[in-house]
């Protein structure tokens, strides 16, 4: 199939950025490539502080209750994302045009990342649909994942060259942060349960540091440990050995730019996850929690792949509270050496969208 298709992405928003971060990092790797993005969504507002500008390849659209299909030129193919179910009304005109056509489509549920071993199992599997007006159709899941056999991560081709060209001196004067020879740590999380012990550590650390904070959960969340300290041990910090930076919603460009500027990251959910490892730089993953403490196996599995060091894996596990002994002392030279290990094996992998791409090449 040649480049240039019409691909329909289906988003809903259940909570926080992940969805659409990750959508719209997958519309515009596709549009880079030269294929054409309709980006279905049914709460669009994250997309105007995360992708100021606009696409000339996606067409942003809100996704109603009923959807509204009239006059829509169809598309080959729909790619449904993390479970998300599409309108019967736009499967049937999917449907009468795949049939009418006598063309091939194709159908792919996206689904979450997760290094558990399911993945390599369901990735590319397909789905007969048995009833309704997709009846006949066969849908296929899409996995990503970081071994051969998944569907890989997001990372687009132009990634590496951005990344050299990139002035973090420059790029953290132009945010406005002033800084000296303190290091920088990025912070975008949930609500961490050792996030108290993490700021007394690195206000008791030899080294001073400078805590980037991103908006949203995270400040609320640094601002309220805070709080407590301030009562409980009112010179938990007096050295100030730490400080901090309160960050405004950056676009997905210039989030990158912050992990790129930093000496470690924290970040969280999905989207980020993967940056964080293409920036090359150490980081701590707080993943999304669920209340049946899938999470956990989820976390494990991950570690599982990273490189062996004690510290990060068992920082890790206290991070996101699957233990309770007293967190771990950031080794940043370890990390480092450990982070570099893991990126150099993860590049090797084919990323998404060139899979995706194949993919649906195969099916036409
Ligand atoms: O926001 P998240 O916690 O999203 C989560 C996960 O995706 C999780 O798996 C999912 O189940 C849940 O949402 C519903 O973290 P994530 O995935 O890293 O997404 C954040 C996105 O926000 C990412 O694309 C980066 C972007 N971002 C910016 O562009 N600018 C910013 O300033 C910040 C803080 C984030």
């Amino acid at each position: 199939m040649k480049t240039g298709n019409l691909w329909d992405i289906f988003c809903k928003v259940i909570d926080n950025f992940g969805d659409i971060g990750v959508c719209w990092r997958l519309a515009s790797d596709l549009a880079e490539r030269g294929e054409r993005v309709r980006l279905w969504v049914d709460d669009p507002t994250a997309i105007q502080w995360m992708a100021p500008t606009p696409h000339p390849r996606i067409e942003v659209l809100t996704w109603t209750q009923p959807i509204q299909v009239e006059n829509l030129q169809p598309s080959q193919i729909l790619l449904e994302t993390f479970g998300c179910e599409i309108d019967p009304e736009f499967i049937a005109s999917y449907a009468i045009w795949v049939r009418d056509s006598g063309q091939n489509s194709a159908w792919i549920n996206l689904e979450y990342l997760s290094a558990e071993a399911f993945v390599e199992r369901s990735h590319g599997l397909p789905s007969p649909v048995m009833s309704g007006p997709g009846r006949g159709l066969t849908k296929h899941f899409f996995y990503p994942g970081f071994t051969e056999k998944t569907g890989g991560l997001l990372r687009e081709p132009t990634i590496n060259q951005r990344f050299e060209k990139f002035d973090s001196a420059k790029w953290l004067a132009e945010q406005g942060l002033v800084v000296g020879y303190e290091q920088l740590v990025s912070l975008f999380c949930y609500e961490p349960p050792a996030l108290n012990d993490f700021l007394q550590q690195l206000a008791n650390a030899e080294k001073p540091t400078r805590l980037l904070v991103t908006a949203g959960r995270a400040s609320t969340a640094v601002q309220t440990e805070i709080q407590r300290l301030n009562i409980a041990e009112p010179l938990w910090n007096k050295h100030e050995q730490l400080s901090f930076s309160y960050l405004p919603l950056f676009s997905q460009e210039d989030f990158d730019h912050l992990l790129w500027a930093c000496d470690l990251n924290f970040v969280r959910g999905e989207d980020s996850l993967v940056r964080a490892i293409w920036a090359n730089k150490p980081f701590v993953w707080h993943i999304y929690p669920q209340d049946d403490l899938a999470h956990s196996h989820k976390l494990e599995a991950f570690l599982s792949l990273l490189p062996q060091s004690e510290s990060w894996q068992a920082f890790h596990r206290v991070w996101n509270g699957l233990n309770e002994k007293p967190l771990p002392n950031i080794d940043l030279e370890q990390w480092r050496v450990a982070t570099t290990e893991f990126k150099a094996r993860q590049v090797k992998q084919i990323d998404l969208v060139t899979q995706l791409m194949g993919f649906v090449a195969k099916t036409h």
